[in-house]
């Protein structure tokens, strides 16, 4: 167990997009880890990641993997969270789940460090780490609410390729290459060719004819920013990006905040940078916020179609601050 400050750690879904880039913040966060032990699947029996320079072996996911881990940092599949978090929790591990199996959960604190890190102390075993589409808008948009209160947001998404995981940036890749050579497209990870499209639909559709992925953006924003008088309605789209999500943002407001003031406000806010300067095109991008932390936000203006209104274009690097970035940062916190 605790060694002297030092944690044993596990990350579940050790060889994915998001478990890889977890393992490099942990390192380049100098995380102060003991034991670390990766876990992923029986197909990765035989693999090993590099970790602080040494080789670990991938062990298979299994109930009885928690024994003396202290912190179990969980990106497998939400089915995987549902079977396997309470195992860890049993063993004495805190769990922070990436994944959308507890995230509602009542007695699950939703946090996104900048915006909401009171809520970790009431964690009963298991933190949850937010969706990525909903971490960046809440990190540019708490400060503006705490100055003049949202009292709606319209959001649509163009959200990249990495955040379905491996096989969708392979698919992503494969498809544009066959393209150019005139081979015949294979469509498997979405139900549409994702090369040269946008697809209006990410995760299934419900009931009332939205998608589990907009659905989540309604809920999350409204857990996290503590205040469920907020209107939120969302689209969210899949684009031919390989690497960060952007997002187009409209936010009526209860009390007036003009460009400026929000420019003032969010350049002096935690996680967020501004690149607002519209004379020389300079402006938040998808290929500039890959493989950064911050919140990326410009393009603000007065939406002026009623009394208080703003919109933005906020870009971040999905697989960083919208996952791995997030659940180190709540690590952090946890053991601070
Ligand atoms: P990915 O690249 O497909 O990686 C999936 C990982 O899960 C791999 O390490 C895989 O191991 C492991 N895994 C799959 N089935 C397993 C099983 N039965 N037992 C143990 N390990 C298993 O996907 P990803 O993009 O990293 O995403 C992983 C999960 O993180 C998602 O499903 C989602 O819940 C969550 N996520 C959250 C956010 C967010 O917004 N916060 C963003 C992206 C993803 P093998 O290599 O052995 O198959
Ligand atoms: C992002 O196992 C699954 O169904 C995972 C699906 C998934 C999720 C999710 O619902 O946990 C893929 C990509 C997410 C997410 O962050 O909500």
């Amino acid at each position: 167990m605790r060694k002297k400050g030092l944690y044993n750690v596990a990350v579940v879904g050790a060889t994915g997009a998001v478990g890889e880039e977890m393992i490099k913040t942990l390192e380049q966060r100098k995380f102060p880890v003991a034991d670390f032990l990766p876990l992923a699947s029986s197909r990765s029996k035989g693999r090993s990641v590099k970790f602080n320079g040494e080789e670990y072996d991938v062990e298979e996911l299994k109930d009885s993997s928690f024994e003396n881990i202290d912190i179990a940092l969980f990106s497998a599949g939400a089915s995987r969270s549902l079977e396997f978090a309470p195992h860890a929790v049993k063993a004495g591990a805190v769990v922070v789940d990436n994944s959308s199996a507890f995230r509602m959960d009542p007695l699950v604190p939703l946090v996104v460090p900048e915006v909401n890190p009171q809520a970790i102390a009431r964690h009963k075993g298991i933190i949850a780490n937010p969706n990525c589409s909903t971490i960046q808008m809440v990190v540019a948009l708490k400060p503006l609410h705490d100055f003049a209160r949202i009292k709606r947001i319209v959001v649509s998404t163009y959200q990249s390729v990495s955040g379905t995981g491996k096989k969708a940036i392979e698919e992503l890749d494969t498809q544009t290459r066959d393209i150019f050579n005139m081979r015949d497209v294979e469509v498997s990870v979405y139900p549409h060719q994702i090369a040269f499209n946008c697809l209006p639909q990410i995760d299934v559709f419900l009931d009332n004819g939205y998608t589990k992925e907009e659905v989540k953006m309604v809920n999350e924003t409204k857990k996290i920013m503590e205040d469920d008088s907020i209107k939120v309605t969302a689209t969210a789209v899949r684009v031919p990006v390989f690497y960060s999500h952007s997002e187009s943002v409209n936010i009526e407001f209860e009390r007036p905040i003009s460009p400026d003031k929000a420019r003032e406000i969010l350049s002096k806010s935690a996680g967020v940078e501004v690149r607002d300067e519209p004379a020389r095109s300079f402006y938040p991008l998808a290929i500039h916020a890959a493989g950064k932390d911050p919140v990326y936000v410009g393009r603000i203006r007065a939406d002026e179609t009623i009394p208080h209104g703003l919109n933005m274009w906020i870009v971040s690097d999905n697989i960083r601050k919208g996952a791995a970035l997030n659940a180190v940062q709540i690590a952090e916190r946890l053991i601070a």
